[in-house]
């Protein structure tokens, strides 16, 4: 059997950076810091069940120590892993209700972060893979302070986007719009190893994922595609096989890898008032960027997720994600009237 060589993910990210003869490596320590956070997190998500046996949340842990909750934790390690490395100017987090500042006493960079740090929260008690979502942006405005108009964008404007996915391994996925690499965290060395070059999302897929008992909310375009999911037809592989797990990054990470479509659609009890529950700007974005170098697509049904303007640092909107034929034919259900 050939041998593969290893390569370490500092070594993958310098040798993307040196395909831009202008690139200063600041990029580079940004991503860096970020790998760093990420490990943290993973050894403390692994180490969840354990609060109770060494203090429960809230309380102080027989080391002394204030045993805090994972996602305040992961929301705390990255802002301090970040904020003083002179590559950002600014961060915003699903977390936070406002934006996150540099400290005063740190240098600023050009760009900007956005993150969820621990999207899936609600899975952590049932050992349930739970991930990171991160995306970057170089910073727009010209004044002093980098201010809140930098993190309202457009996912067309990404510079980078990946997420890690805390699983029977931890995995950290990114791209920098030259495709789409995994790399796997090899835990008896500390260190994430390219284990997935280049991912390509299948054209079509055979797996549906989305939360069926919501189905009384769907507006009738969503009703009819998931039902025509479930006909038997041997030309176009239905029934689809339902997965769902309920938390995004590991729902989005499977379809990736086998093709599928996972759908968040609005909530249509008042149809004057359809109601979304993922964000725009932590969630949707970066993992539109994402499998859009796959070769897959992002929509709302409507239009394009990397085309929307962000209006609100919270905004939600419809999600849906993944192989490119499955999400066409969504679309023409949802916009058949
Ligand atoms: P969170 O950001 O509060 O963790 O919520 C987002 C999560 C996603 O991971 C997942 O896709 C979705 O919420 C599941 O929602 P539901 O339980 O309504 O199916
Ligand atoms: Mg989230």
């Amino acid at each position: 059997m050939q041998k593969s060589r290893v390569v370490t993910i500092q070594r993958h990210i310098v040798e993307q950076e040196r395909l831009y003869p202008r690139a200063t490596g600041d990029f580079t320590g940004l991503l860096w810091d970020l790998t760093l956070a990420a490990k943290s997190i993973s050894r403390e998500v692994n180490k969840a069940g354990l609060a109770e046996i060494l203090g429960l949340t809230g309380e102080v842990n027989v080391h002394g120590d204030d045993v805090k909750k994972l996602d305040v934790y992961a929301n705390e390690r990255i802002c301090k892993a970040m904020d003083h490395g002179g590559h950002l100017c600014i961060m915003a987090s699903e977390e936070n209700e406002d934006v996150i500042r540099i400290p005063d006493e740190f240098p600023k960079g050009k760009y900007v972060l956005l993150f969820d740090p621990l999207d899936g929260s609600s899975n952590i008690d049932a050992n349930v893979s739970i991930g990171t979502i991160f995306s970057i942006y170089r910073r727009k405005t010209t004044g002093k302070e980098a201010t809140i108009e930098d993190c309202l964008r457009k996912g067309t404007e990404q510079v980078a986007a990946g997420y890690i996915i805390y699983g029977s391994s931890t995995m950290m996925v990114y791209t920098t719009g030259q495709g789409v690499h995994g790399f796997t965290l090899d835990p008896s060395i500390g260190e994430f190893l390219l284990s997935h070059e280049n991912i390509k999302i299948p054209q079509k897929g055979k797996i549906y994922s989305i939360n069926e008992g919501n189905a009384n909310a769907w507006d009738d375009g969503t009703k009819k595609y998931v039902a025509y999911l479930k006909e038997k037809d041997t030309t176009t592989e239905r029934p689809y096989s339902l997965r769902y797990i309920g938390s995004l990054v590991a729902d989005f990470h499977r379809n990736l890898l086998y093709g599928g479509i996972f759908l968040y659609p609005a909530d249509y009890k008042d149809p004057k008032k359809p109601k979304a529950k993922l964000r725009l700007l932590y969630e949707a974005n970066p993992l539109a960027f994402i499998v859009e170098q796959a070769g897959g697509m992002a929509s709302t049904g409507k239009e394009r997720i990397m085309d929307i303007q962000a209006a609100e640092l919270h905004q939600k909107v419809p999600l849906i994600i993944g192989s490119k034929e499955d999400v066409l034919t969504y679309e023409k259900f949802f916009n058949q009237k």
